[in-house]
């Protein structure tokens, strides 16, 4: 696993989040990036939320990813108190299904960016901070290039198993 201590702070507003959030610690496993998760709603536990982007730095983390739904604020909330790299992932949760979620962690204003992935998109809010990463730490990017290439052959595979296949196969 790379970093003594966790690279990644994993945050999301709710237990409910878990399901999709996992995602992105399943992803930080394949890569052996080492990683936290904590529940710190923007909303229901501000002080806390506030106090952890706070301290992250110092403990170590160089990467954050804070996932919510609804009225989402918790990845511009995060942002707001620290300057380390912050990722948003907008949930599909509640009546409008993530859009709510989507705007409300995209639409930062100038100078507290959050970077902000698909709606549901936890594995590649995991991938984007591996390429974060992977500026100062050389074995991530070679554990990304190897993702890719599996990824690549897999799909070259499957493309030779359909070739010949008609409707009919189907
Ligand atoms: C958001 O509200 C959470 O991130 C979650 O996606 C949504 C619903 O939360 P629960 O009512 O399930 O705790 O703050």
């Amino acid at each position: 696993m790379i970093g003594n201590t966790p690279l990644v702070g994993i945050i999301m507003g709710s237990e409910s989040d878990l399901p999709v959030m996992k995602k992105t610690a399943e992803v930080l496993e394949e890569m052996g990036v080492s990683y936290e998760m904590k529940i710190s709603s923007a909303h229901r536990m501000p002080k806390e939320t506030a106090d952890y982007a706070e301290s992250a730095r110092k403990c170590g983390i160089e990467v954050i990813i804070a996932g919510a739904g609804m009225a989402a604020h918790l990845a511009g909330a995060i942002a707001a108190h620290t300057t380390l790299p912050v990722i948003g992932v907008p949930l599909k949760s509640g009546e409008l299904n993530g859009v709510d979620a989507l705007y409300s962690t995209v639409q930062m204003p100038s100078g507290i960016p959050v970077a902000t992935v698909a709606i549901n998109g936890a594995a590649n809010a995991a991938y984007l901070a591996c390429s974060i990463l992977s500026i100062k730490y050389p074995e991530i990017r070679v554990a990304i290039d190897s993702k890719r290439e599996k990824t690549r052959v897999k799909l070259l595979e499957k493309s030779e198993a359909i070739k010949n296949t008609t409707l009919k196969d189907l």
